[in-house]
């Protein structure tokens, strides 16, 4: 597989972030048993994965721009490309020592998201993605699954968060959307729910309430591995919107009809 010098610099930087989460996971995993509780620990956790990518990326290629979960928007001396990153996606897993989360790293190159890398450093999986290239994961490369009626298909999903207000609206959907389909999941991991699509491992997803960097790289990886991507009214407005809809030609289609 050809895998241009970017890809190594973003392949490297996850895996470097990767080795701290993973120790710090396993510190995780004692203090469920404390009084105080992980959820400190989890943050700085979080702070310190992002400032890894942050510093790898940076030294590689001087000059590119960042949009981060955590410290937001650095603008770079050179506007045509960004990094978009989420550096622990699945926080609440993590949380609570569940093995089901990921860095997620994509860049964009003016406007157009080019490659994607989503890693979990716990299973050591690592999906990644370059436009025009393919997508490849852990056994090679990616396709997403031919299954093609809903009623068959494996739908996996997500609860916005409490607060954000959006979870009664959303749940009656889903409930609705229960009755159509195989069954549904919720693992709790945005990038690597897209990681999925693109592995044929879920048959599509929908979820609302993201941020950019939850789905940046997993746009990419199912693209590329042939499954197709939209916001819940078929634009490619979901960095925007924060919502988005993926699966392949016919499970795309059936979804974006039942929201
Ligand atoms: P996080 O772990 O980085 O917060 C859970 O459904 C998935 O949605 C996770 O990928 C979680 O990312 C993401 N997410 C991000 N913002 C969210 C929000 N406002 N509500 C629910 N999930 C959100
Ligand atoms: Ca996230």
């Amino acid at each position: 597989m050809a895998q241009s010098p970017a890809m190594n610099v973003m392949r490297a930087a996850v895996e470097k972030a990767g080795r701290a989460l993973r120790r710090d996971f396993g510190e995780v995993e004692n203090l469920q048993v404390s009084k105080k509780g992980p959820g400190d620990f989890v943050s700085q956790a979080d702070l310190k994965a992002e400032k890894i990518l942050f510093e790898e990326l940076s030294e590689a290629r001087p000059g590119y721009g960042f949009l981060m979960e955590e410290r937001g928007v650095i603008e770079g001396a050179d506007a045509t490309h960004r990094w978009i990153i989420d550096p622990l996606d699945g926080t609440t897993n993590f949380l609570h020592g569940i093995p089901h989360f990921a860095i997620s790293v994509a860049l964009e190159r003016e406007g157009t998201l080019v490659a994607g890398v989503i890693y979990n450093p716990i299973t050591d999986e690592l999906f990644f993605a370059e436009r025009g290239q393919g997508a490849y994961g852990p056994s090679g490369r990616l396709r997403v699954a031919a299954r093609d009626r809903l009623s068959e298909a494996i739908i996996s999903s997500g609860m916005p968060y409490k607060e954000s207000g959006k979870r009664p609206e959303w749940q009656d959907k889903i409930i609705a959307l229960s009755n159509d389909v195989g069954d549904i999941r919720t693992f709790g991991s945005a990038a690597l729910d897209l990681a999925f699509v693109a592995a044929g491992r879920v048959d599509g997803y929908l979820e609302t309430g993201l941020g950019a960097w939850d789905l940046a790289a997993g746009i990419v990886l199912v693209r590329e591995a042939g499954g197709l991507v939209s916001d819940h009214t078929n634009r490619q407005r979901m960095l925007d919107e924060g919502n988005i809809v993926a699966g392949n030609e016919t499970v795309h289609g059936d979804l974006l009809k039942k929201l």
